[in-house]
Order: structure tokens, then sequence, then C-alpha cells
């Protein structure tokens, strides 16, 4: 671990009503975190900690349903891209086979673009609710729809740091299929917490910006306590230098009242790896018993965007690491197929799908 590694904090307000001294300062940190860290603090951000508490205990209420009555909420044929994931889902791709120890929840904060329905389905799903909880659907929402106005503030900063026109990204997002996650991380019993076995493997995002409101550990009475341990959380790992090409693993530890912004590997991309997807994991505690909920917001680029470097980005280098260009929507799919959530046979749906025409007629020619 790198204590003397130091994560930028962004101050919203700086962003926003700053003087020009505040401005240069947040899009410096802007530049230092993203570049090297992939992540941010962010102060001023306007996220209500009663707003958080509310999201999180109806979240709960939904994890203490019986099994049976989340599996009516699960929504395998939408790549669980709504409702309830169960445990055991999940792959990161650098998990070797290691699915994570957590069920999570997916609803979309914003409504769904009807063309985008058509040609993607699964990312665009109608949300699913629990009956019965109103307060569970509006606080999520609220949630998401807080967190996305965050993250479209410090990506109008992020173009204007890269010396882009203010709306370089953000007329990428409009419509796109954003999404708001909330997880669970199980509780472990002696022997899995004995063998070291993580919470969340290790992994980058494969949006454009995700926006974490802070985690919540709970004692294995369910009574919200500190982290159990020092070791247990997120950790991220900043860029490999010719002194430490493995990087530094540093605990992403907001200071008091501020949210974690982390860039995904859409914005890598457009940006050449200027600013760079930030791996990260989630570990657990050694003492058996503690659970951990989290929340994290997906800002994602819209399905019909190319996914490849910006033109202020481009070069020889960056035009062979980020190719070939492929749509945003394409790649959502393959990602998904890749950490388990859609099944391996969704990548049939990037051929041709109409030979059987073909076949048919041959087979009318045979018998005529
Ligand atoms: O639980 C966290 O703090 C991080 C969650 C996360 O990495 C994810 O949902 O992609
Ligand atoms: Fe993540």
């Amino acid at each position: 671990m790198a204590a003397h590694l130091s994560i930028p904090t962004v101050d919203l307000h700086d962003i926003t009503d700053g003087d020009p001294a505040q401005r240069r300062a947040a899009a410096e940190a802007l530049r230092a975190g993203f570049g090297e860290y992939g992540l941010v603090y962010v102060r001023s951000h306007g996220i209500d900690a009663k707003l958080l508490d509310a999201y999180y205990d109806g979240f709960l209420r939904v994890t203490a349903k019986p099994e049976a009555d989340k599996r009516k909420l699960a929504r395998p044929a939408q790549w669980y891209q709504r409702g309830w994931t169960p445990p055991n889902t999940e792959q990161a791709v650098a998990g070797g086979g290691q699915p994570d120890f957590k069920e999570c929840y997916f609803a979309a904060p914003m409504p769904a673009d009807a063309d985008c329905a058509l040609t993607h389905p699964e990312i665009y799903a109608d949300n699913v609710w629990p009956d019965g909880d109103d307060a569970f659907r509006d606080n999520y929402l609220a949630m998401g729809r807080a967190l996305h106005a965050v993250g479209a503030t410090l990506l109008r900063a992020c173009a204007t740091a890269l010396g882009m026109g203010p709306a370089a990204f953000t007329a990428q997002i409009e419509g796109a299929p954003h999404v708001t996650r909330a997880l669970r991380y199980l509780p472990l019993d002696a022997a899995q917490a004995e063998r070291g076995i993580l919470w969340g493997e290790e992994h980058t995002d494969f949006n454009l910006l995700t926006l974490l409101p802070g985690g919540r550990f709970l004692d294995p009475s369910g009574v919200r306590c500190p982290p159990p341990d020092p070791g247990s959380g997120l950790y991220l790992r900043t860029r490999g230098t010719a002194e430490h090409p493995e990087g530094h693993m540093v605990h992403g530890r907001p200071p008091e009242g501020c949210i974690v912004a982390q860039v995904g590997q859409q914005l890598e991309i457009l940006t050449g790896g200027t600013f760079l997807a930030t791996p990260h994991v989630v570990t657990a505690p050694k003492t058996p018993g503690y659970s951990r909920l989290s929340c994290a917001h997906f800002v994602h680029l819209h399905p019909y965007r190319m996914l490849f470097p910006m033109e202020a980005f481009r070069t020889p280098e960056t035009v062979r690491a980020y190719s070939p260009p492929v749509l945003a929507g394409t790649y959502d799919l393959k990602t998904l197929v890749d950490i388990h959530l859609a099944p391996a046979s969704a990548l049939d749906l990037l051929g041709y799908r109409h030979y059987d025409r073909l076949t048919e007629q041959r087979a009318v020619h045979r018998d005529a």
C-alpha cells in the first residue's frame, strides 16, 4: 500500500461558480486524478446523506425478502440490467472464474429512449420494482438522478480541462443507457474469511464515468459500523510506471462528506488513455459475518456513438491501442457477455441473422 499517494478532491462549486483560479485548480485536480488514479473525490456534490440512508434502507428491505420473491424480480432475459441480480452471477474479467460475493439491483433513473429500446432492448428495458414499496422506487430514482447530475458537471469540466468545448462528452450521453446499481456484499462464513475470498474481484468499469456516493458496513447483527478492519473496502490500482509497473494499491477512502468519481473504459478509450479506467477491487473483512452496502451510478455513452479516441487524442499509438472502432452499444453487449451477465449467444446478434431465408429458398428450389 502506498500511503504517500493522495487522490485529489474536486469541489463542484469551484467548477460551477468558481473564480478563474478555482476553475484552473479544479481542472488540474481532474487531470491529475483521472490521469494518474482514474479517480477523484468530489465535494459540494449535493447528494443528501438522508436520501442515501433511505436508499440503503429500501434496498435492505428488498434483500431481506425470501429468495423466491427476489427471483421474481430477476431479469436474466434482460441480462440482469434491471431488477435483482442473484449472488454468484457476475464475474470480473480478471477474476479467473471466481464470481463476486454480492447481490445487486439495477434500475435506470431516466426514461428509456424509444428508438434505442428497439435496437438495444436489454439495456433499455423497463424498470422492475417490488410491489407495495413506492419509497424504495422513489428514493432509488432520486439517488440515480442526483448522481447523474454530478457526473454531467464533472464531464463538462473534464472536457474543458482537456482543451475541448464543454459539451464534448455530454453531447454524447443524452439518451444513453445510464443505470444505477445497489450492491450488497454478502457476509462470509469463517472458512471463506480465512481463505481471503474477495467481495468484488478487480475490474475496470466499462461505462464512461462512475459515481459512488459511499458504502456502508453492517455488523453481524445488521447495525451500521465502521470498517471492521483497515484492509476491507474499496481499493484502486494506480497507473503503472517504469519503477512500479504493477502500480500501487490505494484505499479509496473519501474525505468526510465527499463522494467518489471513477473513470470507466469508455472515457479511457475516448481520451486515448489520457484518462485511465481505474482497476478496483472490494476486499472483505477478515472477520466473518459483516456485510457491506454500496451504490454506483454508471454514466454511459450513447449506444450509437463510436468508441474510438476523439480527434484531439488520435496518434498512431492510441489508434493502434484502441482499434477497431466500435459502437458503444456493441461494446456494451460484448462486455456484458464477458462479465457473464449476458449469455454468450448474445454475440450472435452481431452477425447476419437471416441466413434461414436462403436455406428456405434453396429448399424450395430443390423441391420444385
Ligand atoms: O462497492 C463499491 O464500492 C464498488 C462497486 C463497483 O465497483 C461496481 O459496481 O462496479
Ligand atoms: Fe466497479
